[in-house]
């Protein structure tokens, strides 16, 4: 018997990426897609987890028994996670039974994740009359991540799906976790942001995020800083000539430029020139691509048709190494945008990308 029903949504990242592990900024929204989870307490300390997308019966688990390391694998760590997250941080949590189904896709680079995260946390701090607070919420939804998956991602993408609004980019200084809602109305301006998911996930992408974020430390260190949010663009040409390691250089290059980005991204918003910010985000491309390396040929592909079509910009977005790029389209001219992707894509062996629009969605809720 369920207790109620929970949604929390995944995200696409406007402008602001790898920046969330060096205390920089980031601008995502929600999606309309989520993940709902209807949940229940139990009284026998044991989390059952069940979910309509994964092929296989449910998972049963003893929360006593949860720890980093210890854990399943798969899907149910991320759920479990959380769970242990909150007991670990002092919230009394018993047993609870969980039925998932889930619209965000998988594997996509749109936080799958993060939104059965905060989805399993909201459920737990309303059963459980726990009253977190949505920071609070996104911040041990991280934990879960980081400590029990293993996985030494940033807060953006938990802040996000816990804190995001409609019609809203969220503007999040990831240093003192600071929040502004960035009214982002496309719709309105005969805008569009398409999403193209590549469908495609290369192997090694999370030791190569995890070298990232090293290779981003060292820059730090090597510059004297604690993160290379302290390196300020107009010393950006200082820096790099007391950077050896030409790799290390790169990326420190992209951090700083994407926290330049972000804010211009910002400043044009403000501005009402919401169209100027096509050519920032192209530019976020390029230095994902050549600075920081971590995106793909079909990520690249999927720019490169854009822009020829008439996009007035286009990006990967999320993590890269696969998953989705963004791109931003007059709606009058979006179908034949879509077209001339889908025929760039047809003689490549690659696989057919899924196209869809992104409207400014709201963050994680009670839905019943
Ligand atoms: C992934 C991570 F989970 C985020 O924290 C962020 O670092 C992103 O990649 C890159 O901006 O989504």
């Amino acid at each position: 018997m369920s207790e109620g029903v929970w949604a929390a949504p995944g995200r696409v990242n406007l402008i602001g990426e790898h920046t969330d592990y060096n205390d920089g900024f980031v601008m995502p929204f929600a999606l309309p897609h989520t993940t709902v989870a209807s949940a229940a307490r139990r009284d026998d300390g044991v989390l059952r987890l069940h979910s309509a997308d994964v092929p296989g019966g449910a998972v049963e688990l003893r929360v006593h028994d949860l720890a980093p390391g210890r854990g399943p694998g798969g899907w149910t760590g991320y759920p479990a996670g959380v769970m242990w997250a909150l007991r670990d941080a002092g919230h009394a949590v018993g047993g609870a039974d969980f039925h998932y189904e889930s619209t965000v896709p998988a594997g996509a680079g749109l936080s799958s994740s993060a939104a059965l995260e905060v989805v399993t946390a909201l459920a737990l701090s309303d059963l459980y009359e726990l009253g977190l607070e949505r920071g609070r919420m996104a911040r041990l939804c991280q934990r879960a991540e980081n400590v029990y998956v293993g996985a030494p991602t940033g807060i953006m993408d938990q802040t996000a799906s816990a804190c995001c609004t409609a019609g809203h980019a969220l503007h999040l200084d990831t240093r003192d976790l600071s929040q502004r809602q960035i009214p982002f109305d496309l719709a309105a301006l005969g805008l569009e942001l398409l999403v193209v998911d590549t469908r495609v996930k290369h192997a090694h992408s999370e030791g190569e995020y995890g070298k990232r974020r090293a290779g981003c430390e060292a820059g730090a260190a090597a510059l004297g800083v604690s993160a290379l949010r302290d390196v300020l663009y107009a010393d950006l040409p200082a820096a790099l000539s007391r950077l050896d390691d030409p790799e290390v250089r790169a990326l420190v290059r992209h951090v700083v430029t994407e926290n330049h980005r972000v804010k211009r991204v910002i400043a044009l918003l403000e501005a009402g020139e919401v169209d100027a910010i096509g050519p920032v985000l192209t530019e976020g491309h390029v230095s994902l691509r050549d600075d920081f390396r971590v995106s793909c040929p079909e990520l690249d592909l999927v720019v490169e048709a854009s822009l020829s079509a008439g996009a007035l910009g286009a990006r990967m977005t999320g993590g890269g190494f696969g998953g989705s790029a963004i791109v931003l389209t007059h709606t009058s001219t979006s179908t034949t945008l879509k077209k001339s992707l889908l025929d760039a894509f047809a003689p490549t062996p690659y696989a057919e990308p899924r196209i869809f629009p992104a409207t400014p969605s709201p963050g994680a809720r009670r839905v019943s």
